[in-house]
């Protein structure tokens, strides 16, 4: 196993103010070396301004203030960014709601450790739970689990998931412009990419506990542009795939 060196937590934020503080200390105690990076839309309920005062009490605390909701792929890319220029080793990306639980973040590192490009916190391998989603909500995550490996012929079974791990020379190899997806299909879009460069991505199981306080910014339009770009790159995917080259 080697040493993973520097690691940032990328939390991207929208109107998180009342989970964010308890999400941050969850995380410094979980594993007490990584750095936290809040990126934040310029949330209406002054999230914003819960992290600075999060920021100003512990050193391995940032915040990157963004102008507006740009969409959460938008808040990664700029998380990632700054991490890359940072020169963090490590990039990992958690939702602030609570479902990712900071406890399991240790999984997730030992994965890389043990020489995976990617770790995938995942839902759907064995020993993954989801718990408290309504049964519709589910359905919805499995179809659109379904539909991504028919399409895109992936061989993982959580590719919406958004609990994950990055080495940097992953982001690095794979690139990070030119990604304009900017819901769920931003984890698959990356996915895709981190597979067809020929990287190693594991899945650990995880046990994702739907949100108890504030709102789900999940909505039509996150799944609509889910549904084309996904169906795009299959389509586009598709001649090579045929002709045997399953990660081209
Ligand atoms: N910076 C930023 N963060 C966002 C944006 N949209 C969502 N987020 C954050 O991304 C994380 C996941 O968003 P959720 O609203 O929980 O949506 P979800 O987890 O995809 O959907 P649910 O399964 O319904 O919870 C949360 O920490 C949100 O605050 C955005 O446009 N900008
Ligand atoms: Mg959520």
């Amino acid at each position: 196993m080697e040493t993973l060196g520097r690691v940032l937590v990328v939390v991207p934020t929208y109107n998180e103010r009342d989970n964010l503080p308890a999400i941050v200390e969850r995380v410094r105690a979980a594993v007490p070396g990584a750095h936290v990076l809040v990126a934040d839309d310029n949330s209406p309920d002054g999230t914003g301004e819960v992290a600075d005062g999060l920021a100003d009490a512990d050193e391995q605390v940032h915040v990157l203030h963004r102008p507006g909701k740009q969409g959460l792929g938008a808040a990664y890319i700029a998380g990632f960014r700054w991490g890359l220029q940072e020169g963090y080793d490590v990039l990992v990306e958690m939702d602030a709601d609570g479902s990712h639980q900071p406890e399991e973040l240790p999984k997730l590192l030992e994965a890389l450790a043990d020489g995976a490009d990617l770790a995938i916190g995942s839902r759907y391998v064995p020993g993954g739970k989801v718990v408290n989603w309504p049964q519709r909500r589910e359905l919805l995550s499995k179809g659109a689990n379904i539909y991504t490996r028919v399409m895109l012929g992936l061989p993982v079974r959580d590719a919406t998931a958004g609990f994950r791990a990055y080495r940097a020379a992953t982001l690095e190899k794979v690139g990070l412009s030119g990604v304009e997806s900017q819901g769920y299909c931003f984890q698959v879009d990356l996915t895709l990419r981190t597979s067809r460069h020929g990287l190693r991505v594991v899945e650990v199981p995880i046990t994702f506990v739907e949100r108890t306080v504030g709102k789900s910014k999940m909505n039509g339009k996150v799944m609509s542009e889910a549904l084309w770009r996904i169906g795009l790159w299959g389509v586009t995917g598709l001649p090579k795939r045929l002709r045997g080259n399953p990660r081209s």
